[in-house]
C-alpha cells in the first residue's frame, strides 16, 4: 500500500507543492491527536473570544488554527495564508509559491459531542512570486486552484486529496503514515439522499423551497423518486458520504442576515468542496454559476453552496432559471 509520501513522489505536480501538501497533512496529524484525547486533550469547550466574523470560538478551534499556522509559516514554499479564524491574511516566506486558506476546525458545533469534524484546505498559486503578498494575490477564483482537500476526523482520521487529476483518498494507520485506500473517486450522477439544515426553510429563495417541497414528495411529486435525508452539521462529513455514496449538499442563500449570502465561506469551504467534488465528477453550483466561477472581494467572503451528485444539482439550477 502506498504511503502518503510515496504516493506524492509519483504524482506529476510541483515539488514544492508536494512539501505544503506533506505540511498539511502532518499538521492535521497532530489535530487528530487531540481530538482522540477528547477532554483529556483539554480542547473542549469555548474561548471568550470571538472570530472576525462574529463567532464564539472553540478552544479546538483556536488551537487547530495556531497548529496549522505555525508550520505553515515555516514552510518556506509557502508565501501566506489566509484561515477562517484569522482577521487577516499572514505573509510567509518571499520566496514562496503556494498561498494556503483553510478552515482548520470545521464543524465546530460537534467538537464537544464527540461528532465528526474536519479540516479544509486549498492551495492557490502566487500572481507574484518573489514579493510579500498582498490581499489582492489571495482573490482568486476557486477555478485558479494547485490542489485541494480535507482531513476527516471520525472514526477513521482520513486525507481526502486532489490536485487536479481525480480524488484520492488516504486513512491513517496506527504508525502514523496515511496510507492510500482509494483512488480516482467517482460521485455518482444520480442520488436519492440531500443534506440541507431544514430549520432555516422559510428563509430560503422561493425556488429553494419549492425544489426542496419537490424532494420530499417523492414518487407522488414531479421529480418522480422518494429521498432520504442527512444532516451531520460538519460540511467534510457531509462531502465525505457524498464522494462515498452521492447526494446532495445544500447550505443556499437565506434572508436571516441579507448581507451575507449564506453561511459557508468562499475562500474555505466553498472552493476546496467544490474542486474536490468536480475532481470526482460531481458539479457545485451558487444556484447561479458554479462556485469555482466566483471571482472573490473579500477573503471571508460568503457564499451559497450546492454541490454533489451531477444530476440534482443541474436540477437545483433549473429550479433557478
Ligand atoms: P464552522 O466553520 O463555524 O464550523 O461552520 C461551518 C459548518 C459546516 O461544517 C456545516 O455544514 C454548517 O456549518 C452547519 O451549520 P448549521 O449549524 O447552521 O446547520
Ligand atoms: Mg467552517
Amino acid at each position: 500500500m502506498l504511503n502518503l509520501h510515496d504516493a506524492l513522489k509519483q504524482a506529476d505536480i510541483d515539488p514544492q507543492l508536494k512539501e505544503v501538501i506533506g505540511t498539511i497533512a502532518a499538521t492535521c496529524k497532530s489535530i487528530g491527536g487531540k481530538l482522540r484525547g477528547g477532554a483529556l486533550s483539554g480542547v473542549y469547550g469555548s474561548e471568550s473570544s470571538e472570530n472576525v466574523q462574529g463567532e464564539v470560538q472553540k478552544k479546538l478551534d483556536v488551537v487547530a488554527n495556531a497548529l496549522l499556522k505555525k508550520s505553515l509559516l515555516n514552510n518556506r514554499h509557502v508565501a501566506g495564508i489566509a484561515s477562517e479564524e484569522e482577521d487577516d491574511i499572514i505573509g510567509g516566506g518571499d520566496e514562496g509559491r503556494y498561498l494556503v486558506t483553510f478552515d482548520p476546525l470545521d464543524g465546530s458545533s460537534n467538537i464537544d459531542i464527540n461528532v465528526s469534524v474536519g479540516t479544509i484546505f486549498s492551495i492557490l498559486p502566487t500572481t507574484k512570486p518573489g514579493s510579500q503578498v498582498t490581499m489582492d494575490d489571495f482573490l482568486q477564483a476557486g477555478n485558479q486552484q494547485v490542489a485541494a482537500g480535507y482531513v476527516l476526523y471520525g472514526p477513521a482520521i482520513t486525507l481526502v486529496l486532489t490536485t487536479g487529476q481525480g480524488v484520492d483518498v488516504y486513512a491513517l494507520d496506527y504508525d502514523g503514515d496515511f496510507y492510500q485506500t482509494h483512488t480516482q473517486v467517482q460521485v455518482p450522477a444520480a442520488t436519492q439522499e440531500f443534506a440541507i439544515n431544514m430549520s432555516n426553510q422559510r428563509f430560503w429563495e422561493p425556488s429553494m423551497q419549492n425544489y426542496v417541497a419537490d424532494l420530499l414528495q417523492g414518487e407522488e411529486g414531479p421529480i418522480g423518486k422518494r429521498f432520504n435525508m442527512r444532516w451531520v452539521a460538519s460540511m467534510v462529513a457531509e462531502v465525505h458520504r457524498i464522494l462515498t455514496r452521492g447526494g446532495i449538499f445544500m447550505y443556499p442563500f437565506d434572508n436571516r442576515e441579507p448581507n451575507k449570502p449564506g453561511k459557508l465561506r468562499l475562500m474555505y469551504e466553498g472552493n476546496p468542496m467544490s474542486f474536490l467534488i468536480e475532481q470526482a465528477g460531481g458539479a457545485s453550483s451558487t444556484t447561479r454559476i458554479p462556485i469555482m466561477d466566483v471571482v472573490p472581494e473579500q477573503i471571508h467572503q460568503r457564499v451559497p453552496v450546492i454541490l454533489g451528485s451531477r444530476e440534482e444539482v443541474e436540477r437545483v439550477d433549473t429550479y433557478h432559471k
